[in-house]
């Protein structure tokens, strides 16, 4: 008989133990970044790959959903009940062919990958997740976008009646977010479906949510219903709600503050009781990838 200490059974083991046997038969090409430790002197940002990945425990129970409540224990708390099947997608808007798509059809035609990334929320914080995912430019591309589709636009499910949250006015529901086409076509920028080698639990946007990893959290809107092609820049919930604090780009910027706070350190999830803070890097890390979409553009002003 095999028999397991309880500790060994760990959402971190299971996954790290397929991790081993994926790595050892070579099936896939991805790379895993487990470093031991957080040794950073206080000054030297730590490249992204260096970091530890957080537990499944702190990405699944600490979360920003509105939908479910303000609090960060309430989307684990209050969407366990949260009905993810049925589930259309709809992409249209400035496109040649407009789809609806089930969520099963978007699982088959879109196989999910891993991709390892750092989320730095704008409140500053962030943590190291290991995402399953598609790059959102394989949608993009079936319903082919015409000449006037210079933005993607998001929208979240709209459901009272499921979320508690939607029935008072703290946004402007349903959740919207936005990017430029470019942005939505880089190939970092994913639609999440999963995230620990698991199906994506409720609390963190199943069962379709995006993930932007050079850009604040808030961009990667969660439990998305309609992604919409279109000609002028969409307005975010966020946007609307306080448009001097939360720009349309939002991208992790350390040199530019939010009006309220410092935006030079987050504090890494999950370490320790006092959660050591380390610096913020431009981009969250993914300068190289992504800083020539800005090129010559002042993002002091288009923050
Ligand atoms: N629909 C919806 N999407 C959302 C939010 C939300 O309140 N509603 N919060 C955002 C914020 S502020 C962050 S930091 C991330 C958090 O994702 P996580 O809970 O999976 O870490 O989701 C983003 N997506
Ligand atoms: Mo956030």
């Amino acid at each position: 008989m095999i028999k397991f200490k309880n500790s060994e059974i760990t959402p971190e083991n299971i996954y790290k133990n397929r991790r081993n046997f994926i790595k050892k038969f070579g099936l896939t090409a991805g790379s895993i970044f487990l470093s031991q430790n957080l040794n950073f002197s206080a000054n030297a940002a730590p490249k992204n790959e260096d970091l530890k990945l957080t537990e499944y425990r702190y990405i699944t129970t600490y979360n920003n959903y509105y939908e479910f409540g303000t609090g960060k224990s309430d989307p684990v708390e209050r969407s366990e009940k949260f009905k993810t099947t049925p589930w259309d997608i709809i992409i249209d808007g400035e496109v040649e062919n407009p789809l609806k798509l089930s969520i099963e059809e978007i699982n088959t035609m879109f196989p999910s990958e891993e991709r390892i990334y750092k989320l730095r929320c704008v409140e500053g914080w962030s943590m190291v997740i290991p995402w399953l995912g598609f790059p959102l430019n394989k949608i993009l591309n079936k319903v082919s976008p015409t000449s006037k589709a210079k933005f993607v636009k998001f929208v979240s499910i709209l459901d009272p009646e499921q979320m508690i949250g939607q029935r008072f006015p703290i946004l402007d529901w349903p959740y919207k977010e936005g990017l430029r086409i470019d942005e939505a076509m880089h190939d970092l920028t994913i639609l999440v479906t999963g995230l620990y080698g698991k199906k994506l639990p409720n609390q963190n946007g199943s069962p379709l949510r995006l993930m932007v990893p050079w850009k604040y959290g808030f961009k990667s809107a969660k439990a998305i219903v309609n992604i919409k092609l279109v000609e002028k820049m969409p307005t975010s919930s966020w946007m609307k709600a306080s448009p001097k604090e939360y720009g349309f780009y939002s991208n992790v910027n350390p040199t530019v503050d939010h009006p309220r706070w410092s935006q030079a350190t987050e504090r890494v999830i999950g370490e320790g009781i006092i959660s050591p803070r380390i610096p913020t890097t431009m981009f969250n890390g993914y300068g190289d990838e992504v800083a020539s979409l800005y090129a010559g553009m002042d993002l002091k002003k288009y923050f």
